[in-house]
């Protein structure tokens, strides 16, 4: 099968992107400690993926408030700005071009990563089921504390000061991570959000939070510099919804009033399946360009690109193994087998020792 349309220039926003292949945001929890500071570990990490179309960065907090795993990368103070500056250089060095992520967990959290060690916040005192990823080890989830509404401009803030950090630390744009049971998708879906205030009850009402958390990041960066990342059918992190066609549907249709340059979708989650969800409906209702992400491979990836169901295709794991990805798929050539055991935490085991198959993409 021929990848012509995998490897043609398409635009984003208005940035020119000289193929269809994502680097999909990746949580690796190896920043520097204390501070969750990016490092030169994780310099080289993004350096040696610079021929992604476009690097996301990983699910960075947006506050100490937004923390929920030990080890993760945040965006709130300067020394986070300042390493997060080393990475945006070296990508941009190579020619690439790097989004950052920006990341509230609400209730995935747990108090000893939380400020003051109070418990987590969401938007209804609904516990997550399983255990978090703490400095000590795995601890149970805690019932988190429902936000008062007042406080609610407080967290819009909080994404505002971020994505004006993101400029500062030299990234493309941003994208707002409201997908696989975060914050935003906490308040997006009925499963978790229970609240009578404006914010809870009707779909009009669940979606106001993320409208207006990308009212503030675009007045930062405009529209054509932004992106968003859903995952509609996604249950991890104890996630549901009732009635997720229709939920979609509407968010999307209110969120073209900002012009993003893309719709990220999780259209599956590992071996999940896509529980009848129709996809297409989000894709023909958005102004922007389509990314899909879902296991997908160059073969499934063309395929979706040709019948116009997307315009850019996300990878998560085989960029965790293949710095080179993109000449990879190219060539037709093998790709090196990720190892889990070393996707979370750690250091340059499994991190930045994946062999290119040219040295113009290893460590400089
Ligand atoms: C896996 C482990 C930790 C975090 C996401 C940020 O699901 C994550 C994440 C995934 O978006």
């Amino acid at each position: 099968m021929n990848l012509n349309t995998l490897f043609s220039e398409q635009k984003l926003g208005d940035l020119n992107l000289p193929h269809r292949i994502v680097m999909a945001p990746l949580t690796r929890a190896r920043s520097s400690q204390p501070g969750d500071i990016p490092n030169d570990m994780n310099v080289t990490y993004y350096q040696q993926r610079s021929s992604a179309a476009l690097i996301i960065s990983e699910a960075t907090q947006i506050s100490p408030q937004g923390k929920g795993y030990a080890f993760t990368p945040g965006i709130y103070s300067n020394d986070q700005i300042q390493g997060w500056k080393k990475i945006t250089d070296k990508v941009h060095a190579r020619h690439g071009r790097i989004f950052m992520q920006l990341w509230h967990v609400g209730r995935v959290s747990h108090s000893s990563l939380q400020p003051g060690n109070f418990p987590p916040v969401a938007p209804s005192a609904i516990a997550v089921e399983g255990q978090a990823f703490t400095d000590d080890g795995m601890k149970d989830f805690e019932t988190p504390r429902a936000l008062d509404s007042e406080e609610i401009p407080s967290i819009v803030e909080q994404y505002r000061q971020a994505a004006i950090n993101a400029k500062h630390a030299g990234f493309d744009g941003v994208e707002i991570h409201s997908a696989n049971g975060y914050l935003l998708d906490q308040f997006l879906k009925d499963g978790s959000n229970r609240r009578d205030d404006n914010y809870g009850g009707s779909i009009e009402n669940r979606v106001r939070l993320v409208i207006e958390v990308t009212q503030a990041v675009t007045e930062v960066w405009g529209g054509n510099r932004v992106g968003i990342r859903i995952s509609p059918t996604g249950n991890f992190n104890s996630m549901s919804e009732s009635n997720p066609q229709a939920l979609f549907k509407h968010l999307v249709e209110q969120l073209n009033k900002f012009n993003l340059a893309y719709l990220h979708v999780v259209e599956r989650f590992g071996d999940d399946s896509d529980k009848g969800f129709d996809f297409n409906v989000l894709r023909q209702s958005f102004n922007g360009a389509y990314m899909a992400n879902g296991s997908y491979t160059a073969e499934s990836a063309e395929q979706s690109l040709n019948s116009d169901l997307s315009d850019f295709v996300a990878f998560g794991v085989p960029f965790i193994a293949n710095p080179d990805l993109p000449e990879r798929l190219k060539q037709g050539a093998d790709l090196n087998q990720a190892d889990s055991t070393t996707f979370y935490g750690g250091d340059a085991k499994g991190y930045i020792d994946y062999p290119c198959l040219n040295e113009q993409f290893s460590p400089a």
